[in-house]
């Protein structure tokens, strides 16, 4: 029985891998990564990858942009253990369903054990491969009322799978990953407005990126499942009203037997430009876990008896995933938020050095600029270089285009006497003169409206 699952499990996978894995558009974000220094990858870590400092800086800035949303609609973010005994992997039902696809980890001095025990699973731990577990320990911590509902937590943390090696695949199937997750802990009367709530903020972040063209798919109870057919009935029928009444999903689809062991979801998929589709968003309503981690609030009438909802959901499902989405979408053109390298100030000859640094230092903001010892703890900052080197200005400038700046400034004679810049983007010659101040508020302009 077991081995018949597994299979079917990896059968599906293979399905949606096909399209995944292939290479075209693997290489292409291999290629553009390698020309502008985003990540890199290592066999002594496989399917873990390095984010080198620029693709660094592209991670930062969407944590950063879902940290933001999130705090609009609602969620608390939490920082959660990576490892857990054996005994919480089997609470979960991970141990049971999920278990070909975790990382174990020993301690190799076992005596440092706190408590010395027969028992394997009192120094065996799991490495997670969800936060849902570490979500509902917190929940059940405290004496919960129904006045506090809906609870929502977010989590960024690192989480592992062990992905069989022939299905990793560049940043979108690999082990080590970041999800932008979220759980939601609420009673049957929420779980219309959550979903709604996820779908309109899936479609909005989507659509910063100018990624309009979503697939929305149901999911529903794989042959390895914890609970009951009735609940799961009940659930899928719950997602079906509010993927039918929802105005962001118009046209879904099913995807029979392909929701996770506690639960039916919503999948969300985008399609690269070589056709292949993603799974990124989900939205995943589960009965089950609140049970086994036997959660309770209390109701308006003093009731103690009652379970709560979970609803799983991540928005751009997980960070690596969606970034090998945008390095496909944009082709390494990123918009000036989010790009690593914001601007070059290309001083014409060396006596335009000092002018240039000046500009570099006002550009990189607050935190370069404090006169405190140390530095506030917010502000903008762009991602600012100078161009020193004694090329031509016409070669400096063709490498800059092709590095992917979004901005060229030039300084030179004449703008020192006007007390101004040139300043021109990646993709228009036309020249503009502004003063550094103006620079400035321009970049701040572009960095609040996600252009
Ligand atoms: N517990 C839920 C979320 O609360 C969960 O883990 N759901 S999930 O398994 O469907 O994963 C969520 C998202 O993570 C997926 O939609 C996908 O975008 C991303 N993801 C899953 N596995 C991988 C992987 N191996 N590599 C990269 N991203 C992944
Ligand atoms: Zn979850």
């Amino acid at each position: 029985m077991i081995i018949r699952n597994i299979g079917i499990r990896r059968c599906t996978r293979r399905l949606l891998s096909t399209n995944i894995r292939d290479e075209s558009s693997t290489n292409t974000n291999h290629a553009i990564s390698n020309k502008q220094l985003l990540y890199t990858t290592d066999a002594a870590s496989p399917g873990s990858i390095f984010f080198l400092p620029h693709g660094t800086r592209i991670l930062n800035k969407l944590i950063q942009f879902m940290k933001n949303q999130q705090i609009k609609y609602g969620f608390q973010e939490v920082v959660t253990p990576l490892i857990f005994k054996t005994k919480l992997w089997k609470k979960s039902g991970h141990w049971d369903n999920y278990k070909d696809d975790m990382f174990k980890v020993v301690g190799f001095d076992m005596s440092k054990e706190e408590i010395p025990h027969e028992s394997i699973e009192e120094h065996e731990y799991g490495l997670k491969p969800m936060n849902c577990p570490s979500h509902c320990m917190i929940f059940a911590k405290f004496d919960r009322s129904y006045n506090e509902l809906p609870v929502r937590y977010s989590d960024f943390s690192s989480l592992h799978r062990n992905e069989a090696s022939g299905a990793l695949s560049g940043l979108t199937r690999v082990r080590r990953f970041h999800q932008d997750d979220g759980h939601i802990f609420c009673n049957v009367s929420h779980i219309d407005q959550e979903i709604k709530n996820t779908l309109d903020l899936i479609k909005n972040t989507y659509g910063v990126f100018g990624i309009n063209e979503v697939e929305y798919y149901l999911s529903t109870r794989p042959d390895k499942y914890i609970g009951e057919i009735a609940t799961w009935d009940e659930a899928e029928t719950q997602l079906k009203k509010v993927l039918d009444a929802s105005t962001e999903t118009g046209s879904w689809q099913i995807r029979e037997g392909d929701g996770a062991f506690y639960g039916p979801k919503i999948d969300v998929l985008l399609t690269d430009a070589f056709d292949k589709k993603h799974q990124v968003g989900t939205i995943q309503l589960d009965f089950q876990l609140p049970k086994r981690f036997d959660l309770k609030y209390v109701a308006e009438d003093g009731s103690r008896n009652n379970q709560p909802i979970l609803i799983h959901r991540a928005v751009f499902g997980s960070l690596e995933r969606f970034f090998a989405i945008l390095l496909d979408h944009y082709q390494g053109k990123w918009p000036f938020w989010i790009n690593p390298r914001q601007a070059v100030i290309i001083p014409i000859n060396e006596s335009h050095i000092e002018k240039a640094e000046e500009l570099q230092r006002k550009l990189c903001g607050d935190i370069i600029n404090s006169q405190d010892e140390i530095s506030p703890l917010t502000g903008f900052n762009f991602h600012v270089d100078v161009d020193k080197r004694a090329a031509t200005v016409g070669h400096r400038t063709k490498e800059a285009i092709q590095s992917g700046y979004s901005y060229i400034i030039l300084i030179g004679d004449k703008d020192i006497a006007n007390g101004t810049f040139s300043i021109r983007s990646r993709d228009d010659r036309k020249v503009s003169n502004l003063t550094g101040e103006e620079i400035y508020h321009k970049f701040i302009d572009l960095e609040r409206s996600y252009q």
